[in-house]
């Protein structure tokens, strides 16, 4: 069950949806008295009650004719890193003088965690991502995000790009935040999946296909199961002495990286999908 945020026409303030039939449609949840997001990712019964809410006769938008948002409300948007193999050889390779710090906390018990994105900065669907006006080697990163709630309970998964600029994290690991942290660098959606399991979700692809002047320049795949680490595992240390009172979303690291003579430029369009979820397009520009 795929729960999402948009606006239309008739409602120019956000609504919280419920994707059906097979996603060409948006059941507007706001009409059952659902206007928050994180209140209904909180409920103990949850999935029942998404499933009760998918049988009510509520007013159906069809997807073409609403705007979806990013699916965050008030929620901290947090980052691991170095969650597969890919990502630790691509990091190894960008860095002269922090290679063995990639390899240290891949095999390491605590992961790499990172703060990226106040959630209104955050960038939906069909909205600009940014590449850094002083940065030479940007890319893409598709993750799998997870949903917590304030019980820091796993409710539900998302798909997010974590843009990156790799010469600035390359020249210094120091500097990882400027690399993560700017104008656009954060996008997610279209839908926050409810009701699934791990090994369900570890079965699901993840990639990327990046457009530049209507040719693909790139295109990657990987399975999600090819993470390293279990998803209770990542959230568990993200709230080790911190709490969530809206809950948080934490992207899990990137499985896909284009080779080291690739680099994003303004006016490509990315789409970074998985499986489960949905596809995420963003167009690039500078900023
Ligand atoms: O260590 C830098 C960040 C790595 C990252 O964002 C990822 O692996 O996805
Ligand atoms: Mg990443």
């Amino acid at each position: 069950m795929k729960l999402c945020r948009f606006t239309s026409v008739s409602n120019p303030f956000p609504h919280v949806g419920l994707a059906v039939d097979d996603d060409a449609s948006i059941l507007d949840l706001s009409e059952a008295g659902v206007d928050s997001l994180t209140v209904l990712l909180d409920a103990p019964d949850l999935v029942a009650r998404v499933q009760a809410l998918a049988n009510r006769p509520l007013r159906r938008f069809a997807l073409a004719d609403v705007r979806l948002l990013p699916p965050v409300e008030r929620q901290e948007v947090w980052a691991a890193g170095v969650t597969y193999l890919r990502s630790k050889k691509a990091r190894m390779e960008e860095s002269e003088h922090s290679a063995t710090a990639y390899d240290r906390v891949y095999d390491a018990d605590r992961p790499e965690l990172f703060f990226k994105s106040m959630p209104q900065k955050v960038v939906g669907p069909g909205a600009a991502v940014g590449i850094r006006a002083d940065a030479k080697w940007n890319v893409p990163e598709p993750e799998l995000a997870l949903v917590l709630n304030r019980r820091n309970e796993i409710v539900g998964y998302t798909l997010g790009n974590d843009m990156s600029s790799r010469d600035i994290e390359g020249e210094n690991l120091l500097y990882l935040p400027q690399a993560k942290i700017y104008r656009g660098g954060c996008a997610l959606g279209p839908f926050v999946v409810v009701g699934v399991d791990e090994p369900t979700v570890r079965g699901w692809t993840i990639g990327v296909r990046i457009e530049r002047d209507g040719t693909e320049v790139f295109a990657g795949e990987t399975s999600v199961g090819n993470i390293k680490r279990g998803f209770s595992e990542l959230a568990g240390w993200l709230c080790r002495s911190q709490e969530f009172p809206d809950g948080a979303i934490l992207f899990t690291g990137t499985g896909v990286v284009p080779g080291n003579d690739f680099t994003l430029a303004a006016g490509d369009v990315i789409h970074v999908r998985i499986s489960g979820v949905g596809v995420l397009t963003n167009p690039v520009v500078v900023v």
